[in-house]
């Protein structure tokens, strides 16, 4: 079906404007919103995910090829809705307290997205009890935490401790990324995954979410 082939390839371009006119096509045409979606947007954001996991494209890219798919995830919404499509798996994500760093965020952010799943943003400066209260609001399968400073990736130990302090540490997956952590903090703190970009990031979100390795 050529009109999901030519999403795929706009997207990898960032055509914002031409991908939301073939959407608006190929709803038209009686394609279903759910293979939009697959076969159109996430098999073009895939791609792109491998390329930049693979140094061929680099953020600018990806940042553009994930407007476009934002721009053409805003469209499908309510058709995905009606359609009862389901979500992946639902994360939530911020920047530790104390941190203002929020591009490679955004970045891990879009590429979850990417994967089919719901995620809440809570931002920059995130405190603990916040990140806390999100994942119950939301019963979010993952917490996503990112820091880039020395000075607050301290944080990520306190999201960890009020888990625990609520007995709730079993409900949730906690994975922490960021220039400065590593797979050594990551364990030493009780996180559950370090993730180094935001293509791993998504992958391992997606692979907790599909496998059922959620405790509940
Ligand atoms: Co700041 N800054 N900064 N800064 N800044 C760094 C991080 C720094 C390394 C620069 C340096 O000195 N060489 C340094 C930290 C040193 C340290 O702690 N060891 C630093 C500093 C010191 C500071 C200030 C303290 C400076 C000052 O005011 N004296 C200050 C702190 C403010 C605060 O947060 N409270 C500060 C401020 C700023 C700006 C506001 C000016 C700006 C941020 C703008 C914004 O984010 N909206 C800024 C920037 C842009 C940088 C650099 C230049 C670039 C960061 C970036 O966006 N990289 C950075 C130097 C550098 O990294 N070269 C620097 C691109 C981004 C895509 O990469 O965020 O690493 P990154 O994300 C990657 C991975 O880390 C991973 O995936 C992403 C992509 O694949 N990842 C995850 C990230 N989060 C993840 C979560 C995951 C998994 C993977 O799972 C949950």
């Amino acid at each position: 079906m050529s009109i999901l082939t030519d999403i795929c390839e706009l997207l990898q371009q960032g055509r914002t404007s031409q991908v939301r006119m073939l959407i608006q096509q190929a709803l038209k045409e009686g394609i279903s919103p759910d293979q939009i979606l697959n076969e159109g947007l996430l098999a073009g954001m895939n791609i792109i995910g491998e390329k930049f996991k693979n140094d061929e494209v680099f953020i600018p890219e990806v940042l553009i090829s994930a407007r476009a798919m934002n721009a053409g995830i805003e469209m499908l919404k309510p058709h995905l809705i009606a359609a009862g499509v389901a979500s992946k798996g639902t994360a939530v994500i911020g920047t530790v307290k104390g941190d203002l760093h929020d591009i490679g965020k955004s970045l891990v952010k879009m590429m979850i997205e990417s994967k089919g799943m719901t995620v809440i943003d809570l931002g920059v400066d995130v405190p603990p009890q916040k990140f806390y209260e999100a994942a119950q609001e939301n019963h979010a399968d993952i917490v996503c935490l990112s820091a880039l400073l020395t000075t607050t990736m301290y944080e990520m130990k306190n999201v960890v401790k009020i888990f625990v302090a609520n007995n709730k540490r079993d409900s949730v997956k906690i994975m922490v990324g960021g220039a400065p952590i590593t797979h050594e903090y990551c364990t030493a703190i009780g996180a559950d995954c370090y993730a180094p970009d935001a293509v791993s990031a998504a992958e391992a979100a997606l692979a907790f979410c599909s496998s059922g390795m959620i405790r509940n």
